[in-house]
């Protein structure tokens, strides 16, 4: 069971997306449990203004820290253990390893989201949250970043995906990239599946999704071969296909 907690100005970005396929499923049977609390319920003022001006001037607007700092007491007042997340293109990166150590966390996962300038830097002082990038690039808030999170950890919590193998099968989950896949029809405009996967012989359909596999990564993310997470029995198969090349 992963527990987690949205903490956001736009909850609306967050609902639909829980609303639909391996999320939606998760929560129904009880495997994911996601809370979305709106910045605006913990702002005091009649216009209920969660953000402000930067202090020294400059464009744009910054996130007030009185609510984050309700909202999250609001979520401690639960009594459960917190591990607190901020997302932030400052942060360390999100990876596989970090998606796999969130799908197995005990304690709730509170994102924060930020927005505009980003959140007044006395939330990081007071709070000391995590700070978590989905990657270089700058986007216009923590909203897609929680989700991507949510969606990449909650794989890895026991009877989301319908066969256990799965997780640890997809790419990424080793060093390599997948395979191609097929499903029907046999041809479509001229395009045909390989003869192998309707042979019947399983050992020759395996052989050839991991000389498939071997082959996509070198040819799409060679990056990825150089990591040590990478077997000798992969890299030798690699160095064998390489040299057959021309
Ligand atoms: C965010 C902003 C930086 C000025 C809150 C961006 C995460 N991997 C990521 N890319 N972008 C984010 C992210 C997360 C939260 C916020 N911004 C926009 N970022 C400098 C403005 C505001």
């Amino acid at each position: 069971m992963m527990k987690c907690d949205v903490v956001t100005l736009f909850p609306e970005m967050i609902h639909p997306v829980l609303a639909q396929s391996m999320l939606k499923r998760a929560r129904d049977k009880g495997l994911l449990d996601v809370r979305v609390h709106d910045l605006r319920d913990f702002t005091e003022d009649k216009h209920r203004t969660a953000d402000d001006h930067p202090y020294g001037g400059g464009a744009g607007m910054v996130l007030k820290p009185e609510p984050i700092f309700r909202a999250v007491d609001a979520i401690r007042a639960g009594g459960e253990p917190l591990r607190l997340i901020l997302t932030s293109p400052q942060g360390r990166p999100f990876t596989q390893q970090l998606a796999f150590e969130f799908g197995g966390e005990t304690r709730r996962l509170v994102f924060i989201c930020g927005r505009y300038e980003g959140v007044d830097e006395r939330v990081r002082e007071g709070l000391d949250p995590e700070e978590v990038s989905i990657g270089d690039y700058v986007l216009t808030g923590g909203e897609l970043p929680a989700l991507v999170m949510i969606d990449a950890a909650v794989r890895w919590v026991p009877g989301v995906l319908g066969d256990p193998e799965s997780a640890k099968e997809d790419s990424f989950a080793g060093t390599l990239l997948d395979y191609p896949h097929y499903t029907r029809p046999a041809t479509v405009r001229g395009l045909a599946i390989p003869e192998v996967l309707t042979s019947g012989n399983h050992e020759a359909i395996r052989d050839w999704r991991r000389k498939q596999a071997l082959l996509n990564t070198l040819k799409k993310r060679p990056d990825l071969l150089e990591k040590p997470g990478c077997t000798d029995e992969e890299r030798k198969r690699l160095e064998e296909l390489n040299s057959k090349r021309k």
